[in-house]
This record gives structure tokens, C-alpha cells and sequence, in this order.
């Protein structure tokens, strides 16, 4: 047969263009698009009818969290990671995500100097499951050793093709000094490695937490009165001008507030290559949400504790969608990073934290919130019992890769916020871009990877209240539990493969292949931006 499948009858969106055409895909690439089809090009081919709907090139998430243990959790807070590959990339499928980016984590422990270690010790969890969706990871870097960054850092890119890494400006864990960010900066220039960001004022998070905890303030609600948008801002100006001094592009992950995306917009506007990520708990929840599911059942609120926090309120969320709809924002992630509710080593994993954990080698830690409760000792006990729970000791993050193309087709496309080529540039097209994987993935176009994404019908399509019990995820709750979502993936291809269609999963879980990817196809910045009488430029001759 000339084509394996024909989609027909789509309108097939690109970063680009929406245009009126037949898909032809054979061997797992898209092979040709046309008007349409003659009868004999069919023959053979499996069809499938988009019945007018959009067909997009599948979603990238940038930003995934998979198998990160309680000790290198995302952020060495503690929390043990709900998802492995197999939960978490089946929850991508179904939401539309055809590729996930995820986090290979270095602690400083010795053992973990090697980057090359930390990524095969990664590799095998993701290979011990497999994935129903194809992946690649990102390092996170906490250290700042020379040799470690001239020996490894072109080692992961030629033998992994693991091409960005991630830094932190907070978390005592994980933060990198001033000084130290610049060693990474350099070493990542030199070896064409996107830097990611975390930008948030690490000290001024730390004195506003204790000062909180002073005053009585330990419930989750705080948690945010920890991270005003200041945080945000001023770690974002420093880390531009880090930026610039050392002339490496760097990527804002997670922004949460006007004031860092603004910080953003000011820095692009002068020329320099910086760019920024969303997600979309800044555009679906605010801190009236954090105060949402506050019950009588302690740690309830902690579901929506994530950093940096959801902004104030909803007139945020109308500047951030200017963002998106600007070209602010470079991508659209989920940042899902799954913690369990109602499990001790999950959102309220505070409990493990007890001091006698650290110094008594016969202490068993609570395993349920019901022994936490009869522990007198405990730290948390007295908390629990007063219904709160100590945001310092909740785990930072909340899921959403399945909800996060559902949610910003129904909030951003059919709200009209954002036109439906920047929805495929926002969730797909520039994630390839940035990281390496375009024009393989990221766009449909003859000789690409045949990884799409067809929608319903709009006029078809009955919109419904979310609830957690249709997500596959491994995380008892959504965050976005009851909103409307208007539109939902109909039929999901992966490589050419029909994987999700009309509700049922028909990928399997070693469909998914490990991504080695090139560098970043983005501007590294202009010539005029390189005076070495104002910026190190010389540090590169
Ligand atoms: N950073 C992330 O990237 N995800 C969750 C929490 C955090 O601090
Ligand atoms: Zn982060
Ligand atoms: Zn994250
Ligand atoms: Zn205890």
C-alpha cells in the first residue's frame, strides 16, 4: 500500500498555518499532504475521518517529573514521585502528549558527582517499565565541580543526546551560588546545553518562611505568602544578568508571575536570548484555590501547593495569557510533578520529617496520617491535630500532563485568547525547537514523525466537569477537579501508531522510544550584544 493510514478531512494546524488536507503516513512518518487523495492511494491504508476537527503535530511537554524518589525528589524536600514511566507517560497519551522531557536528578552525595551516572541510574527506571510515549530527559545540575562539567557535559550530549539541564536559585538542596550558576552558564554555552531556570530568591523564601512560622503561620495557605512575586522577580533579573554577562540563552522554567514574565518581556525586548515557560496552574488557579479545599481533614490544601505558587488572582491569569498570546512565553509545560494526597510519603510527607528520624536509628517513621496522628513525639503531630500541617514540609508540585492541552485548548484556543497556531507553537512546535528535536517532532510536515493529535468536532463535543477519576495518572486528586473542559483528544498517533482513540488506550508501553536530541534551534542571542568591554565575551576566544 502507498500509505499505511490516510487521515482525512482535517483542518491540519502547524505553528504556521491551518490548511484543509489529507494526511498520508507511512512508516512512521508523515510521507504527504494534499488536498486530497486519489481512490487507488487509499487501498490498504487504515482511515480515519477528523470529520473536520483540528489535527495538530502531538503535544511535547518540556517538563515532566517521573520516578524521583524520596531522595532525589524534585526539589530534596522529600515526597516520593507518583508516577514512574508507566503511569506517567500513559496519562501523557491520553492527554494528547505524544513526547515528555523528564528530570534526571544529581544530589550531592558523592556517588552522584558523575552526571553520567545520574543519568543511567535514571534511564534504568524508565527502562524497567518502559513508556507508552516517546521521551527524553533533562540533567539537573547542583554542583559546580570543574571537572565534572568539562568532562561530562559533552559526554552527555554526544553519547545521550541529553542536551539541557536544569539549575536552582532556591532549595538548600539543590540551589547553586551566584558563582556557581555562572560556572554551569559557561560549561552549558560551551557544549550548545539549553540552561533552565528556577528562579526564585532563595534567602528571602527561606527568612519569610521563618518569620511566617513565628507568627502562627504554618498552614498551606502561607506557603504563597512565602513566595510573593518579588521572589520571582528578583531572581529572574539576577539570572539575567548572569545571562548576558556570560552570553548564554537561558530558559525561565515555571514562570508564575507578571512581574517575572515582565522581567522577560523587557530583557527580549533588548535583544537578549531569554525565554520562558508556563503552565498551566498559572492560568487555571489562584490563591482563593489554595484556600478551596480547606476542610477539617488536615492537609487538605496542600493538593495545590506547588512553586513558585498560583498567582494572587484571576487578573494575573489575563496577563499571562498576553504572555502566551505575545510570544512572552516560548512554551506551554505541564510541570507535573505527582505527589499522592493521601499517602505519607506524598503531600503530607512532612511527617517523615520527624527529628527523631534523624538521631534514632530505632525510629520507624509513620507510614499512615493516622499513626502521625498518635505519634506524641512527632513534629508535625501537634499540627496535624490542629487540622494545618506545616507548608515548609509539603512537597512543591501538582500533576497535570494529561489535563494540560485539554485545559489550554478550553481556556486559550476557544476562549480566543490565543489563535490555534500558537496553541501547536506554544504546546509543540517550540518545545522542539528549544530542545533539540525539531523538525522530527513538532510539526507536520513530510518526513516528520507521524505523532499527532486530533480533536473532536466542536459542535460534537458536550463539555463536562473534570474529576480525577478520568485521569490516569497515579495521583489521587486533580487540582483542577470540577472545571470545565471543552474539548478533548479524540485520536492520539504515535510514530504513526493510532495509541489513544475515542477513550481507549491501545498504545502499549514499550511503544515509546528514548529521544537522543541535537541542540536548541533558537536564537543564542545577536552580534551587536557581545561588546567585551561590557559583557565576558572574551571568555570564549
Ligand atoms: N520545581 C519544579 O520544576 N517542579 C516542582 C517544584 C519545583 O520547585
Ligand atoms: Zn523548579
Ligand atoms: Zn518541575
Ligand atoms: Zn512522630
Amino acid at each position: 500500500p502507498r500509505f499505511d493510514t490516510v487521515i482525512k478531512n482535517g483542518k491540519v494546524v502547524t505553528a504556521s498555518d491551518i490548511t484543509d488536507c489529507w494526511i498520508g503516513i507511512k512508516d512512521e512518518k508523515i510521507h504527504s499532504l494534499a488536498a486530497q487523495f486519489d481512490e487507488e492511494d487509499l487501498i490498504g491504508a487504515k482511515i480515519i475521518d477528523a470529520e473536520g476537527a483540528y489535527v495538530m503535530p502531538g503535544g511535547i511537554d518540556g517538563h515532566v517529573h517521573l520516578c524521583q524518589d524520596l531522595k532525589t525528589g524534585p526539589h530534596g524536600l522529600g515526597g516520593e514521585c507518583a508516577d514512574d514511566f508507566a503511569t506517567g507517560s500513559l496519562s501523557s497519551l491520553c492527554g494528547g502528549t505524544t513526547t515528555i522531557l523528564t528530570f534526571a536528578t544529581q544530589t550531592r552525595s558523592i556517588e552522584d558527582k558523575s552526571l553520567l551516572g545520574v543519568v543511567e541510574r535514571y534511564n534504568a527506571r524508565a527502562e524497567k517499565t518502559g513508556s507508552y510515549v516517546d521521551y527524553g530527559y533533562h540533567i539537573i545540575i547542583v554542583r559546580d565541580d570543574e571537572d565534572m562539567l568539562e568532562e561530562e557535559l559533552p559526554r552527555l550530549r554526544d553519547e545521550w543526546g541529553v542536551t539541557s539541564c536544569k539549575v536552582f536559585m532556591t532549595y538548600e538542596s539543590q540551589r547553586l551560588k551566584d558563582r556557581e550558576l555562572l560556572d554551569v552558564m559557561v560549561a552549558a554555552r560551551k557544549n550548545g546545553i539549553t540552561t533552565m531556570v528556577h528562579a526564585e530568591n532563595g534567602d528571602m523564601i527561606e527568612w519569610l518562611t521563618d518569620k511566617l512560622e513565628s507568627k502562627g503561620m504554618f498552614a498551606p495557605y502561607y506557603h504563597a505568602l512565602s513566595r510573593p512575586p518579588l521572589v520571582e522577580g528578583e531572581a529572574t533579573n539576577r539570572a539575567i544578568a548572569m545571562s548576558e554577562l556570560v552570553q548564554n540563552p537561558i530558559l525561565f522554567v515555571h514562570v508564575g508571575s507578571t512581574l517575572g514574565m515582565d522581567n522577560v518581556r523587557k530583557a527580549q525586548t533588548q535583544g537578549l536570548p531569554i525565554y520562558a515557560e508556563t503552565c498551566p496552574q498559572y492560568l487555571n488557579l489562584t490563591w482563593d484555590d489554595l484556600r478551596k479545599f480547606h476542610s477539617p481533614t488536615c492537609f487538605e490544601n496542600s493538593k495545590m501547593i506547588c512553586s513558585p505558587p498560583p498567582p494572587p488572582d484571576s487578573s494575573d491569569r489575563e496577563a499571562l495569557y498576553v504572555g502566551l498570546h505575545n510570544g512572552t512565553f516560548t512554551i506551554f509545560s505541564s510541570d507535573h510533578c505527582p505527589f499522592r494526597y493521601d499517602s505519607p510519603t506524598g503531600k503530607p510527607s512532612g511527617i517523615l520529617e520527624h527529628p527523631d528520624s534523624m538521631e534514632d536509628e530505632s525510629f520507624v517513621a509513620p507510614t499512615t496520617l493516622e499513626e502521625a496522628h498518635q505519634c506524641d513525639k512527632h513534629a508535625l503531630a501537634d499540627l496535624t491535630d490542629r487540622k494545618d500541617g506545616a507548608f515548609r514540609f509539603i512537597p512543591n508540585g501538582i500533576p497535570g500532563v494529561e489535563t494540560r492541552m485539554p485545559l489550554l485548548y478550553t481556556g486559550g484556543l476557544l476562549e480566543g485568547r490565543i489563535t490555534a497556531q500558537k496553541f501547536v507553537e506554544l504546546t509543540s512546535t517550540n518545545p522542539a525547537k528549544l530542545y533539540g528535536l525539531y523538525p522530527r517532532k513538532g510539526t507536520i510536515q513530510p518526513g516528520s514523525d507521524a505523532d499527532l493529535v486530533i480533536w473532536h468536532p466542536q459542535d460534537k463535543f458536550k463539555p463536562f466537569q473534570l474529576t480525577n477519576s478520568q485521569l490516569h495518572h497515579n495521583v489521587d486528586y486533580t487540582p483542577y477537579e470540577g472545571q470545565t473542559i471543552s474539548n478533548w483528544p479524540r485520536y492520539v498517533f504515535i510514530r504513526g501508531q493510532l495509541s489513544y482513540s475515542e477513550g481507549e488506550v491501545l498504545g502499549r508501553l514499550r511503544d515509546g522510544k528514548y529521544l537522543k536530541r541535537g541542540s536548541s534551534a533558537l536564537s543564542k542571542g545577536l552580534p551587536g550584544k557581545k561588546d567585551p568591554r561590557k559583557v565576558a565575551s572574551w571568555l570564549y576566544d
